[in-house]
C-alpha cells in the first residue's frame, strides 16, 4: 500500500509512523509512506495556507489552492483521498479495514477551524473522524488512522493470529490477561489460568470477555 500524507506538521507523522510496526512495515516493502509539507504546494511568498472565512466567524479556514495543487500532484486513478476532519464519519474496526484493500490513499490533515469546502466536495473521497473529541491537528488523527490500517495488512504484524483474535474484531472486549509472577504482592493470577485444562480456560475467557464488555462497553452489545 502507498500512503502520502499531506500537513502543515510533517514531522508529526514522521517520527510516530518511522518506528515499530510501522517503520518495519516499510522496511518490509508493505508500506510506502511519504509525508509531505503542505507548504511546498503554495506559491506566495508567505507560504500561506489559511485565510478567513467568507461571512465571518472564529479562526481561519484552510484554502483551495494548495490543497488542490497537492492532490493533483499526488494522485492517480487508483487513489483514495482521505480527509482526517472530527466532521468525518467515525472510524471503527469495520471502518478501518474497509481501507485495507486501497492500492494508494492520499490523507489530508485538517487544522483551524476548517477546510474550505470546495475541497471536500471536488476532492475528498472519505472524510474520516477517529472519535468525537476536538484535536489541535489533523496530523495526530492520521497516525492513529494510519497505524490501524497498516498492521491488518498481510505481513505486518509477523504473528497473522494476532489482528484476527484481537478484540473488536469478534464484536467483543477481550478477557484480562497476566504473565509472572504467579503471585505479585499477594495479587494471583487466577487459578484456572495455571489449571491446564484446555476448554475451562476457554469458557473463562468467554465469560471473562463478555463480563468486561457488560461494565466497560455496554454500547457493543446486542440488545
Ligand atoms: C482538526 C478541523 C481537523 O480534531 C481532529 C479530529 C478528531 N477526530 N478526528 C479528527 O482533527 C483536527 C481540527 C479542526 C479539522
Amino acid at each position: 500500500m502507498k500512503i502520502d500524507i499531506v500537513t502543515i506538521f510533517p514531522e508529526m507523522c514522521a517520527a510516530p509512523l518511522g518506528v515499530s510496526i510501522m517503520g518495519r512495515a516499510q522496511e518490509k516493502g508493505l508500506l510506502q509512506l511519504a509525508v509531505h509539507d503542505l507548504r511546498q504546494w503554495t506559491t506566495d511568498k508567505h507560504r500561506r495556507v489559511d485565510d478567513e472565512p467568507y461571512g465571518g466567524g472564529q479562526g481561519m479556514v484552510m484554502t483551495c489552492e494548495p490543497l488542490f495543487a497537492a492532490v493533483e500532484a499526488l494522485r492517480s486513478p487508483d487513489s483514495r483521498v482521505v480527509l482526517m476532519t472530527p466532521q468525518g464519519r467515525r472510524m471503527d474496526q469495520a471502518v478501518v479495514a474497509s481501507f485495507t484493500p486501497c492500492a494508494h490513499l492520499i490523507i489530508l490533515c485538517g487544522h483551524y477551524e476548517g477546510i474550505d469546502h470546495r475541497v471536500v466536495e471536488a476532492l475528498v473521497d472519505d472524510e474520516i473522524s477517529i472519535g468525537d473529541y476536538i484535536l489541535t491537528n489533523g496530523a495526530i488523527a492520521a497516525n492513529i488512522f494510519v497505524d490501524a490500517v497498516v498492521r491488518l495488512l498481510p505481513g505486518a504484524l509477523g504473528d497473522e493470529r494476532s489482528a484476527a483474535e484481537d478484540s473488536f474484531s469478534e464484536g467483543l472486549i477481550e478477557a484480562p490477561c497476566y504473565s509472572r509472577p504467579e503471585d505479585f504482592r499477594g495479587m494471583k493470577v487466577p487459578d484456572v489460568l495455571l489449571s491446564g485444562h484446555h476448554a475451562k480456560i476457554a469458557a473463562w475467557k468467554k465469560e471473562q470477555g463478555l463480563r468486561r464488555t457488560l461494565t466497560n462497553r455496554p454500547d457493543l452489545l446486542p440488545d
